[in-house]
């Protein structure tokens, strides 16, 4: 793993690890914390339901198992700062963390539904938001506080909205969130809480940090240090993406046939349509195979063979969505001050020897 803190543990995988593309190993699953992995004694866990409910519920791990229907989802998941360092070329993003095209992971997640849960509960019609709270504390929020997000009721009933507590049927890992985590497919990453023990029913989105001023798309001149709660665009769908796994940026292959192979995930439940590779900076494009979907919330991989001369040569990539969306040119278009949702053409400069 690529470790880029150890307190909190953020690590991504290195790209030779993705190429295969599928489902991740857990050991090379990417992890993305705010605070500590917190320690939590399974036998006294229970899962809290409250807000706008007829009834709140409080359940230990085996009340949950025997009481709901088993449901599984393979999904991708992405943090909304993946690919991060490639937008630091236009402007510096400082205290963030830099990741590289591989914060983002797919397993098969087995659990329960969100939405038999809160049918069980029965929700208030002014029910719009469901908030789910965790234990964690995170020293980076202002104030420090238990992680928390929210997501709107549309899509908290949707049928891939898992509590999940099996990760490619092995028991959830603590780092991952044991033992139980939202998953929340075709979203952003910090909506998929791990360590969930509270899940509540709001008319508004929750309040805390990581939903509130954290995870939003500011606009370019903001100063991230004074923005207040509400404040900009905030993220929830994610939005398509692409990037290259192999060669590595700066390699040095030899000149000739080279395999070009990548990634490219759709937001929500959208699919991957095309992706076009360019071997000349973005001047001329080759359409690249690419994986059928192997479900609406998995990443597609693909691959191509560029012929490339001796000398430097700039891979490029783009992709298009099942929408006809498509991904933008330029990094300095999309720049953000907190670094997220870059989808801007990944650049990979080659000297072939
Ligand atoms: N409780 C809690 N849940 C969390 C986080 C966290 O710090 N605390 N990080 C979020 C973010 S930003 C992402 S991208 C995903 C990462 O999940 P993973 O570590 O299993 O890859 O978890 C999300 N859920
Ligand atoms: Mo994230």
């Amino acid at each position: 793993m690529v470790v880029h803190e150890r307190e909190p543990f953020n690590a991504e995988p290195p790209p030779a690890a993705l190429t295969g593309g599928g489902i991740t190993p857990l050991d090379a699953f990417y992890s993305r914390n705010h605070g500590p992995v917190p320690d939590i004694d399974p036998a006294g866990w229970r899962l809290e339901v409250d807000g706008l409910v007829e009834r709140r519920l409080s359940l230990s791990a085996a009340e949950l198992r025997a009481r709901f229907e088993e449901a599984e989802v393979t999904a991708t998941l992405q943090c909304a700062g993946n690919r991060r360092t490639e937008l630091t070329g236009v402007r510096d993003i400082p205290g963030e963390t830099p990741w590289g095209p591989c914060a983002l992971s797919t397993a098969r997640f087995r659990g329960v539904r969100l939405a038999d849960v809160l049918a069980c509960a029965g929700l208030d019609p002014r029910t719009a938001h469901i908030a789910f709270t965790a234990p964690d504390v995170s020293p980076l929020a202002d104030p420090p506080q238990p992680y928390g997000v929210s997501v709107p009721l549309g899509k908290a009933l949707g049928p891939e909205v898992l509590l999940a507590w099996t990760m490619n049927d092995r028991p959830l890992p603590r780092v991952h969130g044991a033992p139980l985590r939202a998953v929340v497919p075709g979203w952003i990453g910090a909506r998929s809480v791990k360590w969930l023990h509270r899940i509540t029913a709001r008319t508004a989105p929750s309040d805390a940090y990581f939903q509130a001023t954290a995870y939003r798309l500011l606009p370019a001149g903001a100063d991230p240090g004074r923005t207040r709660p509400g404040d900009g665009i905030p993220l929830g769908p994610l939005t398509l993406n692409c990037a290259v796994l192999s060669p590595a940026d700066g390699s040095r292959p030899p000149a000739g046939p080279t395999v070009i192979t990548g990634y490219a995930l759709a937001g929500e439940d959208r699919t991957v349509a095309r992706v076009d590779v360019s071997p000349d900076g973005g001047r001329s494009w080759t359409r690249a195979d690419l994986d059928e979907a192997a479900g609406p919330w998995v990443w597609q991989h693909w691959r191509t063979v560029l012929d490339l001369p001796a000398g430097a040569s700039e891979v490029v990539a783009r992709a298009w969505d099942c929408a006809g969306a498509t991904t933008p040119e330029s990094p300095a278009t999309v720049w953000n001050p907190k670094g997220y949702a870059n989808t801007s053409w990944p650049r990979v400069r080659l000297h072939c020897g």
